[in-house]
Protein backbone atom coordinates (compact mmCIF):
# COMPACT_ATOMS: atom_id res chain seq x y z
CA UNK A 1 0.00 0.00 0.00
CA UNK A 2 2.01 3.37 -0.98
CA UNK A 3 1.76 5.75 1.56
CA UNK A 4 2.42 9.13 -0.10
CA UNK A 5 -1.80 10.06 -1.76
CA UNK A 6 -3.63 8.95 1.38
CA UNK A 7 -1.29 10.46 3.63
CA UNK A 8 -1.71 13.72 1.21
CA UNK A 9 -5.29 13.14 1.51
CA UNK A 10 -5.44 13.32 4.84
CA UNK A 11 -3.27 16.77 5.25
CA UNK A 12 -5.59 18.12 3.15
CA UNK A 13 -8.38 17.03 5.50
CA UNK A 14 -6.55 18.40 8.68
CA UNK A 15 -6.44 15.08 10.09
CA UNK A 16 -2.71 14.24 9.93
CA UNK A 17 -0.62 13.46 13.65
CA UNK A 18 2.83 14.87 12.67
CA UNK A 19 4.53 13.30 9.94
CA UNK A 20 3.16 9.55 10.82
CA UNK A 21 -0.48 10.45 8.92
CA UNK A 22 -3.62 10.34 10.86
CA UNK A 23 -4.16 8.01 13.85
CA UNK A 24 -7.10 5.50 13.78
CA UNK A 25 -8.04 4.97 17.87
CA UNK A 26 -9.46 1.68 17.82
CA UNK A 27 -11.68 0.85 21.28
CA UNK A 28 -13.20 -2.78 20.65
CA UNK A 29 -16.42 -2.84 22.75
CA UNK A 30 -18.76 -5.40 24.27
CA UNK A 31 -21.30 -4.11 26.43
CA UNK A 32 -20.06 -0.89 27.27
CA UNK A 33 -22.66 1.44 27.32
CA UNK A 34 -21.88 3.12 30.42
CA UNK A 35 -18.65 4.19 29.33
CA UNK A 36 -18.47 4.56 25.22
CA UNK A 37 -19.93 8.07 25.00
CA UNK A 38 -17.44 8.87 28.03
CA UNK A 39 -14.29 7.78 26.41
CA UNK A 40 -14.83 8.78 22.94
CA UNK A 41 -15.43 12.36 24.07
CA UNK A 42 -12.19 12.07 26.15
CA UNK A 43 -10.11 10.95 22.97
CA UNK A 44 -11.54 13.69 20.48
CA UNK A 45 -10.55 15.86 23.13
CA UNK A 46 -6.89 14.29 24.02
CA UNK A 47 -6.14 14.17 20.30
CA UNK A 48 -8.48 15.97 18.16
CA UNK A 49 -6.99 15.35 14.79
CA UNK A 50 -7.30 11.28 15.42
CA UNK A 51 -10.21 9.76 14.60
CA UNK A 52 -12.24 7.00 16.53
CA UNK A 53 -13.36 3.51 15.45
CA UNK A 54 -15.58 1.86 17.26
CA UNK A 55 -15.14 -2.09 16.94
CA UNK A 56 -18.69 -3.10 18.62
CA UNK A 57 -19.53 -7.12 18.48
CA UNK A 58 -23.13 -6.29 18.64
CA UNK A 59 -23.63 -5.41 22.41
CA UNK A 60 -26.83 -6.94 23.97
CA UNK A 61 -26.58 -3.39 25.92
CA UNK A 62 -26.82 -1.59 22.74
CA UNK A 63 -23.42 0.02 22.73
CA UNK A 64 -23.61 0.38 18.98
CA UNK A 65 -26.21 2.25 18.50
CA UNK A 66 -24.59 5.14 21.28
CA UNK A 67 -21.28 5.02 18.87
CA UNK A 68 -23.47 5.55 15.79
CA UNK A 69 -25.19 8.46 17.91
CA UNK A 70 -21.72 9.72 17.87
CA UNK A 71 -20.69 9.06 14.57
CA UNK A 72 -24.23 10.74 13.16
CA UNK A 73 -22.81 14.05 14.95
CA UNK A 74 -18.73 13.46 14.25
CA UNK A 75 -16.99 12.71 11.29
CA UNK A 76 -14.06 11.95 13.35
CA UNK A 77 -15.95 8.76 15.19
CA UNK A 78 -16.92 6.12 12.58
CA UNK A 79 -18.50 2.62 13.80
CA UNK A 80 -17.91 -1.05 12.69
CA UNK A 81 -20.60 -3.06 13.50
CA UNK A 82 -20.01 -6.92 13.82
CA UNK A 83 -22.20 -9.68 13.72
CA UNK A 84 -21.47 -11.36 17.54
CA UNK A 85 -19.02 -11.68 19.92
CA UNK A 86 -15.83 -12.90 18.99
CA UNK A 87 -13.08 -11.93 21.26
CA UNK A 88 -10.77 -8.81 21.73
CA UNK A 89 -8.51 -10.22 19.19
CA UNK A 90 -10.84 -10.90 15.99
CA UNK A 91 -12.32 -7.30 16.93
CA UNK A 92 -8.55 -5.34 16.64
CA UNK A 93 -7.71 -7.75 13.62
CA UNK A 94 -11.01 -6.33 11.73
CA UNK A 95 -10.17 -2.75 13.02
CA UNK A 96 -6.54 -2.99 11.68
CA UNK A 97 -7.62 -4.07 8.32
CA UNK A 98 -10.50 -1.24 8.08
CA UNK A 99 -7.98 0.99 9.02
CA UNK A 100 -5.10 -0.23 7.00
CA UNK A 101 -8.10 -0.18 3.68
CA UNK A 102 -8.19 3.84 4.48
CA UNK A 103 -4.77 4.70 4.86
CA UNK A 104 -4.12 5.76 8.48
CA UNK A 105 -0.94 5.66 9.36
CA UNK A 106 -0.61 4.64 12.99
CA UNK A 107 -3.26 2.84 14.52
CA UNK A 108 -4.02 2.70 18.31
CA UNK A 109 -5.39 0.29 20.68
CA UNK A 110 -7.49 1.14 24.05
CA UNK A 111 -9.88 -0.09 25.87
CA UNK A 112 -13.58 1.41 26.34
CA UNK A 113 -13.42 1.20 30.17
CA UNK A 114 -11.41 4.61 31.17
CA UNK A 115 -8.88 2.04 32.28
CA UNK A 116 -6.51 3.86 29.47
CA UNK A 117 -6.46 7.50 29.60
CA UNK A 118 -7.18 8.88 26.25
CA UNK A 119 -4.85 11.96 28.14
CA UNK A 120 -2.03 9.63 27.42
CA UNK A 121 -2.36 9.34 24.24
CA UNK A 122 -0.69 12.14 22.82
CA UNK A 123 2.83 10.67 24.52
CA UNK A 124 2.27 7.19 23.20
CA UNK A 125 1.88 9.08 19.37
CA UNK A 126 4.91 11.12 20.58
CA UNK A 127 6.79 8.11 21.65
CA UNK A 128 5.76 6.54 17.87
CA UNK A 129 7.96 9.25 15.95
CA UNK A 130 11.31 7.20 17.43
CA UNK A 131 9.88 3.61 17.33
CA UNK A 132 7.45 1.20 15.16
CA UNK A 133 5.67 0.53 18.48
CA UNK A 134 4.80 1.80 21.52
CA UNK A 135 3.70 -0.22 24.54
CA UNK A 136 2.06 1.56 27.37
CA UNK A 137 3.60 0.08 30.02
CA UNK A 138 2.19 -0.24 33.65
CA UNK A 139 5.62 -1.97 34.46
CA UNK A 140 8.50 0.18 33.49
CA UNK A 141 9.51 2.83 35.94
CA UNK A 142 6.66 5.89 36.40
CA UNK A 143 4.20 3.54 34.85
CA UNK A 144 1.02 2.36 37.87
CA UNK A 145 -2.02 0.56 38.15
CA UNK A 146 -4.78 2.70 40.14
CA UNK A 147 -7.62 0.65 42.28
CA UNK A 148 -6.58 -2.66 41.09
CA UNK A 149 -6.70 -5.58 44.11
CA UNK A 150 -3.48 -6.74 44.55
CA UNK A 151 -4.69 -10.57 42.93
CA UNK A 152 -5.45 -8.99 39.80
CA UNK A 153 -1.92 -7.22 39.60
CA UNK A 154 -0.28 -10.53 40.45
CA UNK A 155 -1.94 -12.17 37.38
CA UNK A 156 -0.69 -9.34 35.24
CA UNK A 157 2.21 -9.13 36.38
CA UNK A 158 3.00 -12.87 36.87
CA UNK A 159 1.42 -13.03 32.78
CA UNK A 160 4.21 -10.77 31.56
CA UNK A 161 7.17 -11.93 33.61
CA UNK A 162 6.15 -15.57 32.21
CA UNK A 163 5.95 -14.13 28.91
CA UNK A 164 9.29 -12.20 29.37
CA UNK A 165 11.23 -15.17 30.76
CA UNK A 166 9.42 -18.20 28.06
CA UNK A 167 9.77 -15.92 25.07
CA UNK A 168 12.95 -14.14 26.01
CA UNK A 169 11.12 -10.81 25.46
CA UNK A 170 13.27 -7.85 26.67
CA UNK A 171 9.83 -6.15 27.25
CA UNK A 172 8.21 -5.78 30.68
CA UNK A 173 4.27 -4.60 30.23
CA UNK A 174 3.75 -7.85 27.60
CA UNK A 175 -0.23 -8.61 27.95
CA UNK A 176 -1.65 -4.39 28.09
CA UNK A 177 -3.85 -3.11 25.37
CA UNK A 178 -2.49 0.11 25.32
CA UNK A 179 -0.34 0.46 22.38
CA UNK A 180 -0.01 2.99 19.12
CA UNK A 181 1.53 1.05 16.15
CA UNK A 182 2.73 2.52 12.30
CA UNK A 183 0.57 0.92 10.15
CA UNK A 184 4.06 -0.58 8.44
CA UNK A 185 4.64 -2.48 11.61
CA UNK A 186 1.72 -4.18 11.25
CA UNK A 187 1.79 -4.89 8.04
CA UNK A 188 4.89 -6.28 9.03
CA UNK A 189 3.76 -8.57 11.58
CA UNK A 190 1.85 -11.27 9.36
CA UNK A 191 -1.41 -11.43 11.01
CA UNK A 192 -3.38 -13.70 8.81
CA UNK A 193 -2.32 -16.53 11.26
CA UNK A 194 -3.18 -14.77 14.62
CA UNK A 195 -5.42 -17.04 16.58
CA UNK A 196 -4.88 -15.45 20.14
CA UNK A 197 -7.57 -13.68 21.95
CA UNK A 198 -7.76 -11.89 25.52
CA UNK A 199 -4.06 -11.19 26.70
CA UNK A 200 -2.52 -13.52 24.61
CA UNK A 201 -3.38 -11.52 22.01
CA UNK A 202 -1.47 -8.71 23.15
CA UNK A 203 1.43 -11.04 23.62
CA UNK A 204 1.26 -12.65 20.30
CA UNK A 205 1.12 -9.05 18.50
CA UNK A 206 4.40 -8.14 20.67
CA UNK A 207 6.48 -10.86 20.32
CA UNK A 208 5.84 -10.97 16.21
CA UNK A 209 6.64 -7.39 16.43
CA UNK A 210 10.28 -7.99 18.68
CA UNK A 211 11.36 -11.23 16.31
CA UNK A 212 10.54 -9.56 13.71
CA UNK A 213 13.34 -6.49 14.79
CA UNK A 214 10.80 -3.79 14.95
CA UNK A 215 11.84 -1.25 17.45
CA UNK A 216 9.44 -1.80 20.28
CA UNK A 217 9.15 1.30 22.81
CA UNK A 218 7.46 0.66 26.63
CA UNK A 219 5.95 4.17 27.78
CA UNK A 220 5.08 4.44 31.46
CA UNK A 221 1.21 5.03 31.60
CA UNK A 222 -1.22 5.39 34.89
CA UNK A 223 -3.88 2.04 34.20
CA UNK A 224 -7.25 2.81 36.10
CA UNK A 225 -9.25 -0.18 37.45
CA UNK A 226 -12.74 -0.03 35.42
CA UNK A 227 -15.46 2.09 37.24
CA UNK A 228 -18.77 1.07 35.60
CA UNK A 229 -19.41 -2.15 33.27
CA UNK A 230 -18.62 -5.50 33.58
CA UNK A 231 -15.05 -6.74 33.37
CA UNK A 232 -15.15 -9.69 29.95
CA UNK A 233 -11.81 -11.04 31.79
CA UNK A 234 -12.27 -14.80 32.89
CA UNK A 235 -10.12 -18.01 33.29
CA UNK A 236 -10.68 -19.06 30.19
CA UNK A 237 -8.57 -15.83 29.15
CA UNK A 238 -5.73 -16.48 31.45
CA UNK A 239 -5.48 -20.14 30.48
CA UNK A 240 -5.47 -19.34 26.74
CA UNK A 241 -2.20 -17.28 27.55
CA UNK A 242 -1.16 -19.94 29.26
CA UNK A 243 -0.98 -22.36 26.76
CA UNK A 244 -0.19 -20.63 24.23
CA UNK A 245 2.27 -18.69 25.73
CA UNK A 246 4.19 -21.94 26.92
CA UNK A 247 3.48 -23.69 23.26
CA UNK A 248 5.45 -20.52 21.68
CA UNK A 249 8.19 -20.71 24.12
CA UNK A 250 8.57 -24.38 23.59
CA UNK A 251 8.71 -24.13 19.81
CA UNK A 252 10.93 -21.44 19.95
CA UNK A 253 13.38 -23.23 22.20
CA UNK A 254 12.70 -26.49 20.12
CA UNK A 255 13.70 -23.98 17.03
CA UNK A 256 16.89 -23.28 18.03
CA UNK A 257 17.98 -26.95 19.06
CA UNK A 258 17.72 -27.94 15.66
CA UNK A 259 19.36 -24.87 14.34
CA UNK A 260 16.56 -23.29 12.61
CA UNK A 261 17.62 -20.01 13.29
CA UNK A 262 14.96 -18.22 11.62
CA UNK A 263 12.57 -20.23 14.58
CA UNK A 264 9.73 -17.38 14.75
CA UNK A 265 10.89 -14.83 12.86
CA UNK A 266 8.57 -13.00 10.57
CA UNK A 267 8.41 -9.75 8.93
CA UNK A 268 10.79 -7.14 8.63
CA UNK A 269 14.08 -8.90 9.61
CA UNK A 270 13.80 -12.34 8.31
CA UNK A 271 12.76 -10.24 4.66
CA UNK A 272 15.87 -8.48 5.28
CA UNK A 273 18.00 -11.65 5.38
CA UNK A 274 16.23 -12.40 2.37
CA UNK A 275 16.94 -9.60 -0.02
CA UNK A 276 20.24 -9.97 1.54
CA UNK A 277 21.09 -13.64 0.79
CA UNK A 278 18.95 -12.74 -2.97
CA UNK A 279 21.88 -10.56 -3.40
N1 LIG B 1 -15.54 -6.12 20.25
C1 LIG B 1 -15.21 -6.78 21.38
N2 LIG B 1 -14.69 -6.11 22.43
C2 LIG B 1 -14.37 -6.81 23.55
C3 LIG B 1 -14.57 -8.21 23.66
N3 LIG B 1 -14.16 -8.60 24.90
C4 LIG B 1 -13.71 -7.49 25.52
N4 LIG B 1 -13.86 -6.42 24.71
C5 LIG B 1 -13.48 -5.02 25.00
O1 LIG B 1 -12.10 -5.02 25.23
C6 LIG B 1 -11.75 -4.08 26.22
C7 LIG B 1 -11.04 -4.79 27.38
O2 LIG B 1 -11.95 -5.66 28.03
P1 LIG B 1 -12.15 -5.66 29.63
O3 LIG B 1 -13.41 -6.35 29.99
O4 LIG B 1 -12.02 -4.27 30.13
O5 LIG B 1 -10.98 -6.58 30.06
P2 LIG B 1 -9.91 -6.26 31.11
O6 LIG B 1 -9.46 -4.84 30.96
O7 LIG B 1 -8.93 -7.33 31.01
O8 LIG B 1 -10.72 -6.46 32.45
P3 LIG B 1 -10.98 -5.38 33.62
O9 LIG B 1 -9.66 -4.86 34.05
O10 LIG B 1 -11.66 -6.15 34.67
O11 LIG B 1 -11.83 -4.31 33.02
C8 LIG B 1 -13.06 -3.41 26.61
O12 LIG B 1 -13.22 -2.24 25.86
C9 LIG B 1 -14.09 -4.44 26.24
O13 LIG B 1 -15.38 -3.91 25.98
C10 LIG B 1 -15.14 -8.90 22.53
O14 LIG B 1 -15.37 -10.09 22.53
N5 LIG B 1 -15.42 -8.13 21.43
MG1 LIG C 1 -10.70 -3.32 31.38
Amino acid sequence: MDDGEGTRAAEAQGRTFGPLGTALVIIPTYNEAENIKAIVGRVRKAVPEAHVLVADDNSPDGTGRLADELAATDDHVQVLHRKGKEGLGAAYLAGFRWGAERDYGVLVEMDADGSHQPEELPRLLTALKGADLVLGSRWVPGGRVVNWPKSREYISRGGSLYSRVALDLPLRDITGGFRAFRRETLEGLGLDDVASQGYCFQVDLARRAVKAGYHVVEVPITFVERELGDSKMSRDIVVEALWRVTAWGVGDRVGKVLGREDAGRTGRSQRAEETKQGG
